[in-house]
């Protein structure tokens, strides 16, 4: 009697089950299927060996076998679905998207700090070098009444004189005309009225600050820009007082080579009156667009307080004196800067800022 092919079905099963719970991959499962489960396995050599067994054995072996393949098929499957469970964690991790790491590694944005305006800070050095040369610093109000910002300083209405500041006005007539101050003038007024009423003359300040006028920007003006207003009363001030205080400055801001001049000009709440300019630094005095090829580019204004000024704020000119001058801030900033227009300093462009900070 011969043998029955399913002697060692149960240990030929149990090695299956085994090379089965071995497989770490997906590649591993594809690969070792056939020969598990597949035309090249075991079990489908033990079901082609059936036919030499008699009727009666072939029955019994045939369920016999088919639990063992059942079973080895089960293994296989849940194999499949582990392994392809673990396959989709991977992809999904590796196609995982890490917003930081886009921002940190990729694109790399540099983290800067902020730094004053170059307006700002050259308001600062001003007003340094001023507190040096033993001046205080005061400021006043941007919106001013029509008696500030000019019939206090010798600008009546209807003055033609008015036409040099081309003003934006607040508010008209009834009860005050109120106007976007058009100079830092108007604060001599009010730091004048305040030293009477304390009875604290002398005076020597400085007051920087905003102004406004309807000017159309272009390579030297803005309609929104800054000045610092200078004020000395004293006892005997003369102009070489004003002469000696400006030429200091020039030197202290913009170094001792630098050229100055004063040109007689007209102010009304000043008299004599000058203006005050200094040797262009875009193309040191070779005559450029932005000094409208003179070679001198025009800082601001002085001259000695008109004797009508004092008296609307109730100052003895016979015992008093003084002087005043204006200059533009930002024009002081594109000179010590050599920036050739001066609507780089409100356009916001980065790469300008970063160069300055
Ligand atoms: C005045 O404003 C007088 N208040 C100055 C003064 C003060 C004279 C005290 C006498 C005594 P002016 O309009 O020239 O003057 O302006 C003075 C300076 O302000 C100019 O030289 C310029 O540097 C600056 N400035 C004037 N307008 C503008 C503008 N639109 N944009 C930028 N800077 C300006």
């Amino acid at each position: 009697m011969t043998a029955s092919p399913l002697a060692q079905l149960q240990e030929q099963t149990t090695d299956l089950l085994a090379t089965v719970a071995a497989w770490q991959t997906l590649d591993e499962l594809l690969e070792g299927e056939v020969f598990v489960t597949g035309k090249r396995s075991i079990l489908s050599a033990l079901q082609k060996s059936l036919g030499s067994l008699e009727p009666e054995a072939r029955k019994g072996a045939g369920a016999q076998l088919q639990e063992a393949r059942r079973s080895v098929e089960a293994a296989v499957a849940q194999k499949r679905a582990e392994l392809e469970s673990a396959a989709r964690i991977v992809a999904l991790e590796a196609d995982r998207l890490d917003l930081g790491d886009v921002v940190s590694s990729a694109v790399r944005v540099p983290y800067s700090h902020g730094h004053p305006g170059i307006v700002a800070a050259t308001q600062r050095e001003l007003e340094d070098v001023f507190v040096g040369m033993g001046f205080r610093v005061a400021d006043g109000p941007e919106v001013e009444t029509d008696w500030y910002n000019f019939e206090a300083l010798n600008i009546p209405p209807a003055h033609p004189s008015r036409g040099m500041w081309d003003t934006f006005y607040v508010e008209l007539g009834d009860p005050e005309t109120v106007v976007l101050r058009t100079h830092t003038s108007p604060t001599q007024i009010h730091l004048m009225e305040a030293a009477v009423a304390s009875d604290s003359l002398p005076i020597h300040s400085v007051m920087p600050g905003r102004c406004y006028r309807r000017d159309t920007p272009d390579a030297r003006h803005l309609a929104a820009f800054h000045q610092i207003e200078g004020l000395v009363v004293d006892r005997g001030i003369t102009f070489a007082d004003l002469a000696g205080v400006i030429d200091t400055f020039t030197k202290a801001y913009f170094g001792a080579d630098m050229q100055s001049r004063l040109r007689p000009a007209f102010f009304p709440f000043t008299e004599p009156s000058a203006e005050f300019e200094i040797t262009c630094t875009i193309c040191r005095g070779e005559g450029c667009r932005t000094c409208s090829h003179t070679g001198w580019i025009e800082l601001g204004g002085c001259g000695m307080l008109d004797p009508a000024v004092l008296a609307a704020v109730g100052i003895d000119g016979d015992e008093w004196s003084g002087f005043a001058f204006g200059f533009g801030i930002d024009r002081c900033a594109q000179m010590r800067h050599q920036i050739a227009d001066m609507r780089a300093l409100i356009e916001n462009d980065v790469r300008f800022l970063r160069q300055l900070s």
